[in-house]
């Protein structure tokens, strides 16, 4: 049976030239039809690929076997880089207190990349069944400093994973992203009873994460809410534009818009040039410094190429 009606869909997976779709608009969640395409023959996309989250409109649909083309690619909203993932409206950077070892440099490059693309960026501290009560409360401020209201959890607590579980039903697509091991997908796997997506403990030597999940995935909690669970990775130094950067961090961001801090140069980087008003006294400080460092460099080598 084959049906010559039109429809949109919002991709989930990608293998090869593969890609699952999950219809949209549709009335009735529980039975969500899902179809196996690929892109029709005859479409260029000018080049531009498809990515998890993307919304397609497809045809040539066949309700038996469950197959589709897609035709044509909907205006994206935003494009996440690494990983790829389209049109997300809320990024959870997540890291273990413990079992693999919080590594603040991480946390930070983790935090401002993730600010770079614009949305709602959130911090999630998972395994603090590992350490005491005094350590998550030190960590909680510590955060908090950095102008994050970090969500701690623990396995054998559910207060927190209730709150989080509720706050995550209200938004349209989230990302789950930090390095392998943390318990990102366990938090998932919580999160949609049922699931049962592949967890590893971290290894035992050197506690790292095993890189169990490799693909990246779109899962439906409620009808119009998504996550995406991604695979576990370390960031690495990365550029971003130097002009950018003081509004990232929200201890800059909140001295020139609330103090109303001025510098004698308009477009001052907040470095130890003359004229700087800045009060450099917060942790993150030379995390800044050093980001702005190393991306002015490659800003100049680029200029001379
Ligand atoms: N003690 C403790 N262990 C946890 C907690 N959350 C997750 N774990 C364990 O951490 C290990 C790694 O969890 P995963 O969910 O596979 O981690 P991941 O972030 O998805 O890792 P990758 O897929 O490799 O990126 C598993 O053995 C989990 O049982 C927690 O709150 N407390
Ligand atoms: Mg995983
Ligand atoms: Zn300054």
């Amino acid at each position: 049976m084959k049906t010559k009606s039109k429809c949109f869909g919002l991709v989930t997976k990608k293998y090869n030239e593969f890609f699952l779709v999950d219809l949209i608009n549709q009335e009735n969640y529980e039975n969500q039809i899902r179809f196996l395409c690929k892109v029709k023959k005859s479409i260029n996309f000018k080049d531009q690929l498809i990515y998890v989250g993307d919304e397609v409109e497809i045809d040539h649909i066949d309700l038996r076997s469950k197959r589709a083309l897609i035709t044509s690619l909907l205006k994206r909203k935003n494009l996440l880089i690494r990983p790829s993932v389209a049109n997300i409206s809320n990024i959870y950077i997540i890291f273990s207190v413990e079992e693999p070892e919080l590594n603040l440099s991480q946390v930070n490059r983790f935090l401002i990349s993730a600010e770079s693309m614009g949305v709602e960026v959130s911090l999630v501290l998972t395994k603090c069944d590992l350490i005491s009560e005094k350590r998550r409360l030190f960590l909680l401020d510590k955060f908090a400093q950095w102008g994050y209201k970090a969500i701690s959890l623990d396995l054998k607590n559910s207060n927190n994973f209730n709150t989080l579980l509720a706050e995550l039903k209200k938004k349209k697509c989230s990302i789950f992203m930090g390095p392998s091991g943390v318990g990102k997908t366990t938090l998932l796997n919580m999160i949609i009873p049922g699931l049962q997506n592949s967890t590893a403990p971290v290894s035992n030597k050197i506690k790292r994460g095993k890189n169990t999940t490799r693909n990246v995935e779109l899962f439906s909690i409620l009808n119009r809410s998504y996550i995406v669970d991604t695979p576990g990775f370390n960031m690495q130094p990365f550029d971003v534009d130097i002009r950018l950067l003081p509004n990232l961090y929200s201890e800059i961001f909140k001295q020139v818009t609330e103090k109303g801090i001025k510098c004698k140069f308009r477009n001052c980087l907040h470095l130890d040039d003359e004229g700087c008003n800045l009060d450099k006294s917060f942790e993150r400080y030379p995390f800044y410094k050093e980001m702005i460092e190393s991306s002015k460099i490659h800003y100049y080598q680029n200029q001379e190429d």
